[in-house]
């Protein structure tokens, strides 16, 4: 048995040697000056673990140490949870998606719930990989435990990692040694560091006595998320059953587009580009599951098509906004759409010219736009007065963005009369604030976002579309509550999901007989650039307020703010990213040179200051 301790002056201070002596047969090691967090759990892990020592435990420990040793942490990396989980080159991630296991698997047994582990870094080069964690409702793994994550994927080595996980399961009261059973859903892209990455992971979950890994395949990230959700709920959650909820609401919505518009219904044809992921090849099998749509997909991932996110793709298509690889000018004019490389971010695009590389961009903000919209005329169909008010069903609709959003975007959603509210960047902020409303829409301008409908809204609904069913069936307030029932079945409620947001789109373009360029001319965007700065350490820069003002270093919001004043309309914020090695600057301004010019230089700012 190994044992790492250390007191205030040393082990032999703080450490009941008798009663140590008594359970644990030999000190091996006593590290001479450790780490604050590592003393702690130290001192713990003896004062507490004797009186619950057992061979269950002795167990624990000794898988720990052993699978950890099979996992050794490379040299000179440090991890960190981010905006989206673990992300870093493949090839060294097999510690961390190992320990990522171990965190699932301690999820899984704190909650009493199934939860799920992805394997993707979604729109990043195909070198890269990543690992997140999915909490039992199917959103991002609690924000409480990232600390403990960090800590965890950093552990330098096997006997480190034992003991924040023994300290962590007694600060968290997670019983170990298989008091408890768990279940962790894993699910991963097509990367090809994929599949070894998934044999760390389901290592990682076998280390905790108890914990079962299952895996679900090569999968899109909603899908992964959407079946821990349906599991926990006891729905059927197979990939079966999710194209079969997505295909079904589909028709139900299509069902009700009303019937005198079909002639002159919008254009039933939609092209869209895969990234060379997950999301193309899923898109391929729900396509033959649908009617009243025509999908064709390029840069599908099939073998020769091309490298998944290079030059292709919704982050490639929203950044660059020019047109992605696979697309020729005889695609000019057609409606087409773009994924990311794990089918959570959704962008529709139009080719204007081919030979110059232009096109009409349809980003998060407008998808957002068209949703509301759409919402917010069923709600009022729904609450129009008449003489009956117990008919009514008021709902608080909420709309929910990031600072990257264009400002004409917010400014077009609160000339709606539609509560506008921000939160930094991350979908785990946005999901959890959209949460607090009737019904909330919330997506990032790159394309990633949802409609959330509260449990107690859908049960409003579904009661009310019952005795609407008998008192007047198929009234336009009847049709209504259907849609509205529809799109919560349709649309993703544990996460943005390029493939259930692509259908709702194309549902309600038929239903408003909107033609691409109607809804790209629902306002214009301000022009915008973004720039990436590398910097020596990008934790150094704090900032506040939805991220739109840094606090830290002193003296950088000044100089933003002196470059700002001198562009009309200029907005400009700068923030550290959670998923690469930068600070990203994003400005808007009237015109596309006062964009660039900002952006360029607050950018040079930034890297005087911290380059
Ligand atoms: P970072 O790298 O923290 O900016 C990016 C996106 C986020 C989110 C995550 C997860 C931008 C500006 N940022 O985060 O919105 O999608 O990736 O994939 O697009
Ligand atoms: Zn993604």
């Amino acid at each position: 048995m190994q044992i790492f301790c250390q007191g205030k002056n040393s082990c032999h201070d703080e450490i009941d040697r008798k009663t140590w002596k008594h359970v644990y047969t030999e000190v091996i090691h006593v590290f001479p000056s450790c780490q604050t967090l590592v003393k702690r759990e130290a001192f713990l892990a003896i004062s507490v673990l004797p009186q619950s020592f057992s061979m269950a435990d002795e167990k624990q420990r000794v898988l720990l140490l052993d699978s950890g040793s099979r996992f050794p942490l490379p040299q000179g990396v440090r991890f960190s949870y981010g905006t989206a989980g673990f992300r870093c080159n493949g090839s060294i991630l097999s510690s961390t998606v190992f320990r990522a296991g171990i965190i699932a698997a301690l999820r899984s047994l704190k909650t009493g719930s199934v939860v799920g582990l992805m394997i993707t870094a979604s729109h990043n080069p195909v070198a890269d990989n990543g690992v997140k964690i999915a909490d039992p409702d199917g959103g991002m793994m609690t924000q409480s435990w990232e600390p403990f994550a960090d800590a965890l994927a950093n552990a330098p080595d096997p006997q480190h990692l034992l003991q924040l996980v023994l300290q962590f399961a007694m600060d968290e009261n997670i019983p170990l040694g298989g008091v408890h059973s768990a279940e962790v859903l894993l699910g991963r892209d097509t990367r090809p560091t994929g599949e070894f990455l998934l044999e760390a992971a389901k290592q990682g979950v076998n280390a905790m006595i108890g914990a079962i890994p299952i895996d679900m395949g090569i999968l899109t990230t909603p899908q992964l998320h959407w079946m821990v959700r349906s599991r926990n709920k006891g729905i059927k959650a197979t990939e079966t059953d999710y194209f079969k909820q997505l295909s079904e609401s589909f028709r139900c919505l299509m069902d009700l587009v009303p019937k005198e518009t079909v002639k002159d219904r919008a254009d039933t044809k939609v092209v869209v580009d895969g990234a060379n992921g997950v999301g193309g090849a899923k898109l391929e099998e729900l396509k033959e599951m649908l009617t009243g749509l025509e999908i064709h997909v390029r840069n599908s991932g099939k073998e020769g098509e091309g490298i998944l996110n290079e030059g292709c793709g919704a982050d490639y298509v929203q950044k660059e906004k020019v047109v992605p690889c696979g697309f020729c000018s005889d695609d000019v004019g057609t409606r087409c759409a773009s994924l990311d490389g794990d089918a959570d971010r959704l962008v529709y695009f139009r080719v204007l010219s081919a030979s110059h590389n232009r096109i009409d961009l349809v980003d998060g903000d407008k998808i957002l736009s068209l949703f509301a919209i759409f919402i917010k005329e069923q709600l009022s169909i729904l609450n129009k007065k008449d003489n009956d008010l117990s008919k009514e069903l008021p709902a608080k609709l909420g709309i929910v963005q990031t600072a990257y959003a264009n400002g004409a975007s917010t400014n077009y959603l609160k000339q709606l009369g539609l509560e506008v509210v921000f939160t930094p960047t991350g979908v785990k902020y946005l999901h959890k604030k959209a949460s607090e409303y009737d019904i909330g829409i919330y997506f990032e301008a790159n394309g990633h976002g949802t409609v959330l409908f509260s449990e107690s809204f859908i049960y409003l609904l579904e009661s009310r579309s019952n005795e609407l069913a008998s008192t007047s069936a198929g009234s336009e307030r009847h049709k209504a509550v259907l849609r509205l029932l529809a799109v919560s079945q349709l649309i993703n409620q544990a996460v943005g999901d390029a493939l259930s947001g692509l259908l709702l789109v194309e549902a309600i373009l038929q239903y408003m007989r909107w033609s691409f360029q109607k809804w790209s001319e629902l306002y214009h965007d301000l022009p915008s650039r973004q720039l990436k700065v590398k910097v020596a350490d990008r934790s150094t820069v704090i900032t506040a307020n939805a991220e739109t003002r840094v606090v830290k270093p002193s003296g950088l919001q000044e100089l933003i703010d002196m470059e700002t004043a001198k562009y009309p309309r200029g907005r400009c914020f700068v923030r550290p990213s959670g998923t690469e090695d930068i600070i990203r600057v994003y400005a808007e301004g009237s015109t596309q040179e006062a964009a660039d010019n900002l952006a360029k230089a607050v950018a040079q700012h930034v890297d005087r200051l911290l380059g």
